[in-house]
């Protein structure tokens, strides 16, 4: 152990010993698994695999790989094979352990162990492969460098066997191969959920130009293989594929003092921002500097060139950040040597200087390439100058919704069926679909603490609508009343008068159609209400199945399946509930609104990039894609996790 002066941080012995000071036993990780990867649910687990790949992409942003491939098997295994310049074989002086062994069964805090490595290191909590290691029921690891293929066998993180040669490679095929199952002593559940695999190679095929990520699902035979040449445009296009776009995406990568600054934007026909930033490959989602450098050379190029070119005059204001907003898709990706995060979770950078930095590129490219694609600009600028006048007549209009309130007193509406409870923690709004279910639900609920606003019809497409229009529609009205918050930027959760939104609507395609627009609402004008996790989504039963005296109420298609193959008897009635309105309120209660007996699922903003697609897809101009998706998720959406 290196010694600490106490007065400084600075080992006072060299950097090779201080070095020896940073590895940790592995039975930290089993002990308390939560602070190395998380958690031990489903996260956790996908966690690992996001490890090892991640540590396969510094090798890929150090140059030095260009292709990774991933495998679930059937048995639950998991396979992460590159072609970087695999792990150190040789003999680490401190320990004199092969440095394979040392990467495969130390902590490492801080920087990659060895050198030579590229700076810039991606990986979310940069344990190392090793927490992998120790977290999983065995794992064994290939290294093909220096002209050999080397083996070694780990279980729960202990070595099994030496640091073995087992073959040679071809001419140039060094990389690694690590494979591991996870541990079920630690791991609630073991099992992949493709889709979130799926969307975070993707992304990171996006931020890596020229990566190639093939991921192949043994269980199910799903395979797919993401490449992009053209790096974070293609993900701008990827973003905006359902959309109408003004112009091609426009797009810069530069150096800036030792930081790389890339950025892709591309204006759409919609009134929606789809920014998403990264730094080091980190999606940061709080955003941090680089976000704050981008807006305001976004504003500051938009004004000036419209200026320049006219297309402002004298007497107009200026374009305001919200202006020069709407409509726009863009992806900000930054890779630093010393990245600083604002929170444990890594979603806001802050590092000072690279406000400045994304600012000047910027500033410098963008405003060069209005002026080279005049056209193109003045696509952009009218379109912000229609955001900028529909603004305020939005603001007008708003004035007015908030002055006639006012006015009535700030009453509730009519449809509302109250709760007497006061306190928001301890009460629940039920918005459901129809008046009928509606009936149902105000008599079969608990009126002291369960409110219930049924909505007619279908409510009006947020996506196209605009919030001055969206504020004349008297269902949304009524909904935004009821909740208290406000929205957009009034949103105020402070003001929030239920704990619990849930929606509830029919298990059919039309129920299904409504909820997804409900969520689209929220996710659009009431973000924080999902992101503090006050909105659900109730699940009635699909059948109710009686036996003789005995019946049961079934809430999916499996566990009808289940049951028909338990019970052999064809007395079996079978009553498909098609809508909430078939139920009696009691049935009502006890199925779906009872908290004792009730299931309910919390809509979480897990990826608000995949969920804004989802949205985008069904609500979205393009009729096509809504379709595709939802016949194909015509159960499934039932179900559907924002
Ligand atoms: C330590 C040092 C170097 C590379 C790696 C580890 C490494 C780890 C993993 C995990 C999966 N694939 C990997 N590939 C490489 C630097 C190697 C050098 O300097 O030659």
């Amino acid at each position: 152990m290196a010694k600490q002066n106490g007065l400084s941080n600075t080992p006072v012995e060299t950097y090779d010993a201080s070095k020896i000071t940073v590895l940790e036993g592995l039975e930290a990780v089993r002990k308390r698994p939560g602070m190395y990867i998380g958690s031990t649910d489903v996260r956790g687990l996908h966690h690992l695999v996001f490890e090892v790949v991640d540590n396969a992409i510094d090798e890929a942003l150090a140059g030095a790989c260009d292709r990774i491939e991933v495998t679930i098997d059937k048995d639950n295994t998991v396979t992460v094979k590159d072609n970087g310049r695999g792990i150190p074989v040789d003999t680490h002086a401190q320990t004199g352990k092969s440095a394979l062994e040392v990467v495969m069964t130390k902590l490492h805090a801080g920087a990659k162990f060895g050198q030579g490595g590229y700076k810039v290191a991606s990986g979310l909590h940069g344990v190392g492969v090793s927490a992998v290691n120790a977290l999983s029921e065995w794992l064994e690891v290939q290294i093909r460098r220096d002209g050999h293929v080397y083996q070694q066998k780990y279980a729960r993180g202990v070595p099994k066997t030496e640091v073995k040669i087992v073959g040679k490679y071809k001419e140039g095929g060094t990389g690694a191969t690590i494979c591991f199952l996870a541990d079920k002593q630690i791991f609630k559940q073991i099992d992949y959920k493709f889709d979130v695999l799926a969307q975070r190679f993707r992304e990171m095929a996006f931020l890596t130009r020229g990566l190639t990520i093939s991921f192949k699902d043994e269980r199910d035979g799903r395979a797919m293989t993401f490449y992009f040449e053209g790096g974070i445009t293609s993900f701008v296009r990827y973003l905006n594929k359902n959309r109408d776009v003004l112009h091609p995406p426009f797009a810069v990568a530069r150096e800036a003092n030792g930081s790389q600054i890339e950025a892709a934007i591309q204006y759409t026909d919609t009134y929606t921002e789809s920014v998403y930033t990264f730094a080091n490959n980190i999606n940061t989602v709080d955003g941090g500097t680089h976000l704050t450098g981008f807006r305001s050379a976004l504003t500051r190029t938009l004004n000036d060139y419209a200026r320049k070119a006219n297309l402002l005059k004298d007497n107009d204001p200026n374009l305001t950040g919200d202006d020069v907003r709407e409509g726009l898709t863009a992806v900000v990706s930054v890779k630093l040597e010393e990245p600083q995060f604002e929170s444990q979770t890594k979603g806001k950078l802050g590092n000072a200087e690279v406000k400045t930095q994304v600012e000047s590129v910027v500033t410098e490219s963008f405003g060069a390439f209005l002026e080279e694609n005049t056209r193109e600009a003045k696509a952009i600028i009218e379109k912000c100058i229609t955001s900028a006048r529909a603004r305020e007549a939005a603001r007008q209009a708003r004035d007015l919704v908030i002055r006639k309130t006012a006015m009535e007193s700030l009453s509730l509406p009519g449809k509302l069926a109250d709760c007497s409870e006061r306190d928001a923690e301890r009460s629940e709004l039920y918005i459901v679909e129809g008046d009928s279910a509606g009936g149902s639900a105000k008599q079969g609920r608990d009126r002291r603490f369960q409110a219930i606003l049924p909505l007619r019809g279908k409510i009006m497409n947020v996506e196209k609508a605009r919030l001055d229009k969206m504020l004349q529609n008297e269902e949304i009205r009524a909904m935004i009343t009821a909740i208290g918050t406000g929205v957009g930027n009034a949103f105020n959760l402070e003001n929030l008068r239920y704990g619990r939104v849930v929606i509830m609507t029919d298990a059919d395609v039309d129920g299904s159609h409504i909820r997804t627009l409900l969520l689209t609402f929220f996710f659009r004008y009431m973000e924080g209400l999902i992101e503090h996790g006050h909105l659900y989504i109730a699940q009635p039963p699909l059948y109710l199945v009686k036996q003789g005296k005995t019946s049961e109420y079934i809430y999916d298609d499996g566990e009808l399946d289940k049951l028909k193959k338990r019970t052999k008897s064809d007395r079996m009635e079978i009553q498909r509930y098609k809508g909430l309105g078939e139920m009696n309120p009691e049935q009502l209660w006890e199925t779906t609104m009872n908290p004792e007996k009730r299931t309910i699922l919390q809509v979480s903003l897990e990826d608000a990039a995949e969920a804004d697609r989802t949205f985008e897809m069904l609500m979205g101009s393009e009729v096509a894609p809504r379709k595709r998706f939802i016949q194909t998720h015509a159960k499934s959406v039932r179900n559907l996790d924002v």
